[in-house]
């Protein structure tokens, strides 16, 4: 492991991604690598306006296309400021969501159909697709108590697209085994139903073995 790998972490509401982003980051700066930890939509100032307007719901009469256009146009900065740099200076860089979430979201749930998907995908990311990207895959009822539980027992309310119903969700994780099976080499699926430690595990295991 002498240079850093984009690592992107993938699935549905509450499956345990950002944990995770943040136990892999501490485990490789313990081992003296250099670690940036973004998210999507976000990671610049620019990114989390776009975030902040997407996920209220301001951006749902744009519709699935409209959305897909935002998310692909913050991607784009994204790689541009940050994701991009911190490579070339060979550091690790871990990304909560990317673009396998506009394929799943606005693509198989929303209905933005392939071709569109992929177009867009290839104006914004180009040729820097993740290294490595890990699927947590749950049943979407267990991710969506485990979002509702850690926004205080419902006392925030579900975001634009935690608001969907359970057909939606339920898209959502097929669309992401899809995403594994076509492409197994950037792919791997982990339980995201066992504990956090276990799922740590697998995800180190799975860095170390490359
Ligand atoms: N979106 C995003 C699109 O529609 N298109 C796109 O192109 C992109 C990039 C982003 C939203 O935008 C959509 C998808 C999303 O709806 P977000 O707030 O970043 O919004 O939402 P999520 O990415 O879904 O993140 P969440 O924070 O909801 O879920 P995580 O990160 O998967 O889960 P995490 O780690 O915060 O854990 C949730 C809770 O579960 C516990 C944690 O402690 C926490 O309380 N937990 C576990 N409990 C039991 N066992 C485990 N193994 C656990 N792991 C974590």
């Amino acid at each position: 492991m002498t240079t850093g790998k984009f690592i992107t972490f993938e699935g549905g509401e509450g499956a345990g991604k950002s944990t995770q982003v943040k136990l892999l980051a501490e485990r490789l700066r313990d081992a003296a690598y250099k670690v940036v930890e973004t998210r999507e939509p976000g990671g610049t100032r620019r990114g989390e306006e776009i975030r902040e307007f997407l996920l209220s719901g301001e951006a749902k009469n744009f519709g699935p296309m409209g959305e897909a256009v935002l998310f692909s146009a913050a991607r784009a900065h994204h790689l541009n400021e940050v994701i991009r740099p911190a490579l070339e200076r060979g550091d690790w860089v871990l990304c909560d969501r990317f673009s396998d979430s506009t394929a799943a979201y606005q693509g198989a749930a929303g209905g933005v159909k392939p071709g569109l998907i992929r177009a867009l995908e290839r104006v914004a990311v180009d040729r820097n697709m993740p290294d490595m990207t890990f699927i947590l895959d749950l049943p979407p009822e267990v991710g969506l108590k485990r979002t509702a539980q850690r926004n205080g027992g419902g006392g925030e309310r579900p975001d634009r697209f935690e608001a969907m119903d359970l057909h939606f969700h339920e898209a959502l994780r097929a669309a992401f085994l899809r995403i594994a099976e076509e492409q197994p080499r950037r792919c791997i699926i982990l339980d995201a139903l066992q504990a956090e430690s276990a799922v740590a595990e697998d995800v180190w295991e799975a860095i170390v073995t490359g």
